[in-house]
C-alpha cells in the first residue's frame, strides 16, 4: 500500500495495521427530533457527509480492511450517565428522555441507531460509548490490541467533540491517526475548520488529515 497523501506529510499507511473508525453516525445526530435538533442544531450539515462516508466505509470493505463503528449511547436505567453529562446545556429533550425517535441516545431506541445509510454489516465492530471518547469505558482499546491495528482513519461526528476526543484518546495511546476532512462534519464549520487546524499543526501533533479520495486511492 502507497503512503496516503495527507497533511501535514504523507501517512506511512501499513495495511495488515490500518482500520477505519467511523464515529457516531447516529440518528440521534443526524435527523430532526434527535439530540443534536434538541440543542438547537442545523443537522443538515451532518446528513450532508453521508455520501462520502458510504465511500470510505465501501473502500475499506472493498479492501479487506476492518471497518468499526461506535454509537454515543447510555444504558436504559442511566447508570453510566453521569448527572454532570444529563443535566449539561439546554436542550428541548435531554439524554434519556422520550423523543419522537424513542428515548434520547439510549442503547437499543430508534434514534440511537446508526443511519441506515451507514449501517454495519455482519461481522463489523460496534462499541457503544457513553462518553465522548472511544476508548473511554469500552472495549475498543482490547479489540485493536488483540487485532494488531495500530493505524486508525477516523470519520463521522461531531469534529471537534467525538471525533477529536477519540483521535486525542488513540493518539495518547501510541495509535496513528488520519482525519478523512470530508467525511467528518460539526454543526458548527468554524469548529471542524478549527479541529482539523490544531489535528496537524505542530508537525501532526495529534495526528494527519487527508482527503477521501486520497485515502482510497492508496488502499485501492
Ligand atoms: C456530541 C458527538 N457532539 N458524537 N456527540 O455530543 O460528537
Amino acid at each position: 500500500m502507497a503512503d496516503i497523501k495527507a497533511q501535514p506529510f504523507a501517512f506511512p499507511a501499513r495495511p495488515d495495521q490500518l482500520a477505519l473508525i467511523v464515529i457516531d453516525m447516529q440518528r440521534d445526530f443526524a435527523e430532526p427530533g434527535g439530540f443534536g435538533a434538541s440543542l438547537g442544531n442545523d443537522v443538515s450539515r451532518i446528513t450532508r457527509i453521508i455520501p462520502d462516508v458510504k465511500r470510505l466505509i465501501e473502500g475499506f470493505r472493498e479492501a479487506g480492511l476492518p471497518v468499526i463503528h461506535t454509537m454515543e449511547c447510555h444504558k436504559p436505567d442511566l447508570s453510566d450517565l453521569p448527572p454532570a453529562k444529563r443535566n449539561r446545556g439546554a436542550p428541548t429533550l435531554r439524554i434519556g428522555d422520550d423523543g419522537p425517535m424513542g428515548r434520547i441516545l439510549i442503547a437499543g431506541e430508534a434514534g440511537t441507531a446508526i443511519l441506515a445509510e451507514l449501517a454495519p454489516v455482519e461481522g463489523e465492530i460496534v462499541i457503544e460509548k457513553p462518553g465522548k471518547g472511544a476508548f473511554y469505558a469500552t472495549e475498543l482499546g482490547d479489540i485493536l490490541k488483540a487485532r494488531g491495528i495500530s493505524q486508525l482513519v477516523f470519520a463521522g461526528v461531531t469534529t471537534e467533540v467525538c471525533v477529536q476526543t477519540t483521535m486525542r484518546e488513540a493518539n495518547d495511546r501510541g495509535y496513528e491517526c488520519l482525519l478523512a476532512e470530508e467525511a467528518t462534519e460539526s454543526y458548527f464549520p468554524e469548529f471542524k475548520d478549527a479541529a482539523i487546524a490544531m489535528i496537524r499543526a505542530q508537525g501532526g501533533i495529534v495526528g494527519w488529515t487527508s482527503h477521501v479520495d486520497d485515502i482510497l486511492e492508496a488502499i485501492g
